[in-house]
């Protein structure tokens, strides 16, 4: 575990979920509101923050891709056998699919639950998934990449993902 995500997993406020549960959210900057925290997988995207589109706050990221590419979130410290609540809201202006991947902490494997989204052209979809943390690690990271051939511009906003504690 690096120093920064010990840092980070330390200060992540604890808070309850509107079922009540105690949780942990693990996703720093997930509205987007700041300019920072996220960044391209590679060369075939470009990823920002943009005032064009929010489904909350001013803000959400910008994703433009065209070949399995996109944006992948700071890393966060998962735990072994805890249970994962992923949320995110997507607002594809091209393309209808977008993969939602989690990688495990040990960045071994992308969790159950990963996989392609279908997603309704210019409106605002809520995809989501939970999952159990078979290999917990510092590694652990959120990405959204268009699906291979298609290419897609998409605006993510109030991205989550609560541990369960
Ligand atoms: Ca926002």
């Amino acid at each position: 575990m690096t120093v920064k995500s010990l840092i980070k997993s330390l200060t992540l406020p604890l808070m309850r979920d509107v079922n009540g549960l105690a949780v942990r959210e693990m996703v720093v900057n997930g509205d987007m509101e700041r300019d920072s925290n996220w960044a391209a997988i590679n060369e075939y995207a470009s990823v920002e923050r943009s005032a064009v589109q929010a489904y909350n706050g001013l803000y959400s990221l910008l994703i433009v891709a065209s070949f399995w590419a996109g944006a992948w979130s700071d890393l966060w410290t998962s735990v072994t056998g805890k249970r994962y609540i992923v949320e995110a809201w997507i607002f594809c202006t091209s393309g209808t699919s977008v993969a939602v991947g989690i990688r495990n902490g040990e960045d071994s494997a992308f969790v159950a639950g990963t996989g392609e989204f279908t997603v309704v052209q210019n409106a605002w979809t809520k995809v989501g998934f939970e999952f159990t943390e078979l290999a917990g690690g510092s590694e652990a990271h959120i990405s959204f990449i268009t699906p291979i051939g298609e290419e897609t511009t998409m605006y993510v906003d109030n991205v989550s993902v609560k541990e369960v504690v």
